[in-house]
């Protein structure tokens, strides 16, 4: 699930006409799933720019297969896949290069004029659709535009790509990694990197001039690559990948804030993007190839200590739908930027 796992398609649009993949409306769509959290940066930038009539979005199963990921219909997913009638996700690969033996990975961007894939890079993708469609849209939401420089303003580019690099590795794969763990020094060395960089973000949040987005009052891209992992922790992360240390609601309430923040925020500076991307029943299911059963039959990790210290909340998760009790609990809508602001 790294980033570097599969980075052999990526081609960039343009918003020059003469170029090879012209960000023109109709011609793209992004392929997801939507329990994937780098799908969901892809998702929530196209929600938060308006693109919903200009890019078709194609939603697979959440559940991965031996397949890979499929089409069911399932959870308000589509049937087929609507242009080929595919039932897998690789066959759309497989159109491309007949040879590839993978990954088939998911976000992907679609070019459906000259029937190739643009990119499965969702860094990349995110970028595209925040950057290359402008000329399409009103005035208020292009980049130029936009309040303190967009979502990848010109004066933190340094700052902004240092801290993508870091939480990439150290919080939106790393939590894979610990899932991953096949033995107690890896789960613990993993472990422990998670959540330094969990309490590095929190200390970031505390600082003169950030808050409540991470780089002041406007979100950046740094804020959407965040938020997808940092809504899945508690109510999925926390359990399914065995990240059971912490809890964002209780040991992390600047983090807890900002991201009740994002979720709840309607405003123009977002449009309802991440809570209308944010699908709890697609986020909470278990992962097949990591789930604590298997975990515990395959190594003889203990998870245990972890559990004893903070299983606050554990035996209730096992016995009411997580994502249920999470949303009740969890998310209530008290807060929004300008009361934060005015505070
Ligand atoms: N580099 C990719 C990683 C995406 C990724 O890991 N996607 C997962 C779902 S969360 C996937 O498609 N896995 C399928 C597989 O590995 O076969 C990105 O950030 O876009």
């Amino acid at each position: 699930m790294a980033d570097a796992d599969c980075h052999d398609c990526r081609s960039l649009l343009s918003n020059d006409k003469s170029a090879d993949f012209y960000a023109e409306a109709g011609r793209y769509a992004l392929y997801l799933q939507y329990g994937c959290p780098f799908a969901q940066r892809a998702n929530i930038v196209l929600h938060l720019k308006g693109l919903e009539n200009v890019i078709s979005v194609i939603a697979l199963d959440p559940t991965k297969t031996a397949e890979g990921f499929r089409f069911t219909g399932l959870l308000g997913t589509a049937k087929k896949d609507p242009y080929y009638n595919y039932s897998h996700i690789r066959q759309l690969y497989w159109r491309v290069d007949p040879d590839r033996t993978g990954p088939f990975t998911i976000p992907l961007l679609w070019d459906r004029k000259k029937e190739v894939i643009v990119s499965n890079e969702s860094g990349d993708i995110m970028r595209m659709l925040y950057e290359c469609f402008d000329h399409l849209l009103p005035e208020d939401r292009r980049e130029t535009n936009r309040p303190s420089g967009g979502l990848y303003p010109k004066h933190l580019r340094p700052q902004i790509e240092a801290m993508n690099k870091w939480i990439q590795t150290d919080i939106n794969s790393c939590v894979y990694d610990v899932g991953g763990a096949i033995d107690q020094e890896s789960y613990d060395a993993r472990i422990k990197a998670l959540f330094s960089a969990l309490d590095r973000v929190e200390s970031h949040l505390a600082e003169p001039g950030h808050g409540p987005f991470l780089f002041g009052e406007m979100i950046t891209e740094t804020d959407i690559r965040l938020f997808t992992s940092i809504i899945r922790f508690d109510v999925a992360y926390y359990n399914t990948l065995h990240c059971s240390s912490k809890l964002i609601r209780y040991d992390y309430p600047k983090l807890h804030l900002w991201m009740q923040l994002l979720y709840w925020d309607d405003s123009p500076m977002t449009r309802g993007a991440f809570k209308r991307t944010t699908f709890f029943d697609h986020v909470s299911l278990p992962i097949p190839e990591m789930h604590a059963e298997r975990f515990l039959e395959v190594t003889n990790v203990c998870r245990s200590k972890y559990y004893s210290l903070h299983g606050r909340l554990t035996g209730l998760y096992s016995q009411v739908p997580s994502h249920l009790f999470y949303l009740y609990h969890s998310l209530p809508r008290i807060v929004r930027v300008r009361d934060v602001l005015c505070r």
